[in-house]
């Protein structure tokens, strides 16, 4: 596909076959976090099907654009991704988990196209900017996408690298929020309110922009007005439903960390529109 040129119905087209893939993947390693990674896939694939500069065949092409997963939990949905942009062979999908595999259960760092290893929750904005720094700094040309999980960004770090990012006018940066409203343990708004979010990343001199993180044309357009804002970093909240196209994993926090078994994964794919 040439990047440019948007064809939203091809890319939902590709939304669909990426569930299963996340779906299948999981099922087969009999572990994996599904909610996470089902919300975040239109994101996804608005990077790396449109928006981004990058060359899977070259993966330390220098002028590539770069992108953290912060939410390293939720590696399903980039592994496929990366595998379907022919990173790596989506063959090696099956081996999810599986000991001796790169495919490990976080974001692993030995897998091609991923910059850094995460899973521990809170410090891939701190990297995003550190990364936008040295390009300023080297005067190199390239963005830095960060995604963020809406309960991650409950860890402190995260607003020294909000304070940081402006403090050095990041304008390179673009944090993604894939406002799910749940985290691992029930919703976000319970377990400690972040509400009113936008004006906090405001406040903290980000231009925000709220959008529906599902709609590929929203997405896109949030990516393009990125592109055009100098002089701060910018922040999406790209509002999401977890286990996004499985009627029972939808806002379930129970489905945040979880393999289904045989009879739900075929309940699942079913509802996806089957195999
Ligand atoms: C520092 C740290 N604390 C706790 C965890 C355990 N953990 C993994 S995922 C998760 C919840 C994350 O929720 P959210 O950011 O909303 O992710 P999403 O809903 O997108 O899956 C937690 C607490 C972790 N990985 N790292
Ligand atoms: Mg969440």
């Amino acid at each position: 596909m040439d990047t440019k040129k948007v064809d939203i119905e091809e890319l939902q087209g590709l939304a669909r076959r990426f569930r299963k893939e996340i779906l299948r993947t999981i099922y087969e390693a009999g572990s994996g976090h599904p909610g996470g990674s089902l919300s975040a896939v239109e994101i996804l694939i608005a990077l790396y099907y449109y928006k981004m500069k990058h060359k899977p065949e070259n993966p330390s092409w220098p002028l590539r654009d770069r992108f953290i997963m912060s939410k390293g939990h939720a590696s399903p949905v980039v592994y496929v991704t990366l595998a379907n942009r022919g990173y790596f062979p989506k063959e090696e999908l099956k081996t999810f988990r599986k000991l001796g595999s790169r495919l490990q259960g976080h974001v692993h760092i030995g897998v091609p196209g991923v910059e850094l290893s995460t899973g521990s929750l809170g410090q891939g904005l701190s990297v995003a900017n550190g990364i936008a720094l040295g390009a300023k700094i080297k005067k190199e040309n390239f963005n830095v996408y960060c995604l963020l999980g809406d309960g991650e960004i409950q860890e402190g770090q995260n607003w020294e690298a909000a304070m940081t990012a402006s403090h050095h006018k990041l304008d390179k940066v673009c944090a993604i929020l894939d406002r799910n409203m749940v985290q691992e343990n029930g919703p976000v708004s319970e377990i400690k309110n972040e509400d009113p979010l936008a004006d906090k990343w405001r406040s903290f001199g980000w231009h925000t922009i709220e959008i529906d993180g599902h709609d590929f044309k929203k997405i896109i357009s949030a990516l393009d007005e990125f592109d055009t804002v100098r002089g701060k970093p910018t922040f999406i909240i790209a509002r999401t439903t977890k286990g996004k196209g499985v009627s029972f994993m939808e806002g379930q926090a129970k489905w945040h960390g979880k393999a289904p078994k045989k009879d739900e994964y075929e309940k699942a794919i079913k509802e996806l529109g089957g195999e």
